[in-house]
């Protein structure tokens, strides 16, 4: 079977997928020049014109979710989830407290923070009112006990590693105040992932990417 992780290096989503290729040690290839389109001849790969994307002997599969639960169920050798069912289904719904009530919230905002765009501020307001509603349900999920679902790595912290600096940069920048502060245990939570090994090849890797882009974007202009 041959499997290759369509996206690029400083996609949250595409390093989720990373980190859990990594964690289970599945054998992958990567392409990590797949930016998001919407030309056609894109969409006939990734319908909604997103990355990242699987492709499992040439078969597309989409939303870094079900990818990563796919990877799961096709490799359940070093599982990333409890094996009891309602202690999965709260993993689960930290993932999508993260994703859905935090991140997809906070994008809101990030054309403003990364892309010089303008800010509405309803929009501005709107988000700050539904970020804290996110926050107050995160923080009751939250375990860091070490990890933050448990006593188990899980995909919750795959996706927590790529998402929550990310909401923090984007919140401290419109806000003056990262989302986090409140939540003392996530630095060092943060810093005890990023010292195991698929974590700091992701935060490196990232870092490349991103000073890559960063300089090709001052050449250009
Ligand atoms: N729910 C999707 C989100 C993926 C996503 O938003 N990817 C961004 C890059 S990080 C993208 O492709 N954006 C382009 C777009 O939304 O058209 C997933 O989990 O895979």
């Amino acid at each position: 079977m041959t499997i290759k992780l369509c996206g690029f290096r400083i996609s949250n989503y595409h390093n989720k997928v990373r980190l859990v290729l990594l964690e289970k040690g599945i054998a992958h290839e990567e392409d990590a020049h797949v930016m998001p389109s919407q030309k056609p001849e894109f969409l006939a790969r990734s319908s909604l014109g997103k990355v990242p994307f699987l492709e499992i002997d040439g078969q597309v599969l989409t939303e870094s979710q079900v990818i990563c639960d796919y990877l799961e169920d096709a490799f359940p050798e070093h599982p990333l989830y409890p094996a009891d069912p309602l202690a999965k289904a709260r993993v689960r719904e930290l993932i999508t407290y993260i994703e859905l009530h935090l991140e997809l919230v906070a994008r809101r905002l990030y054309g403003a923070v990364f892309f010089g765009g303008e800010l509405n501020q309803d929009v501005r307001a709107e988000v700050e009112r539904d970020l804290a509603k996110g926050l107050r349900g995160f923080q009751q999920l939250v375990k860091f006990s070490p990890f933050i679902a448990g006593d188990q790595l899980t995909i919750a912290d795959c996706s927590a590693f790529v998402n929550l600096p990310l909401i923090s940069m984007a919140t401290r920048s419109v806000y003056g105040k990262g989302l986090f502060e409140t939540v003392p245990q996530v630095k060092p939570y943060l810093i005890m992932l990023g010292e195991r090994a698929a974590f700091a090849q992701v935060s490196a890797d990232r870092k490349v990417a991103a000073d890559a882009a960063a300089a090709a974007k001052k050449k250009s202009s």
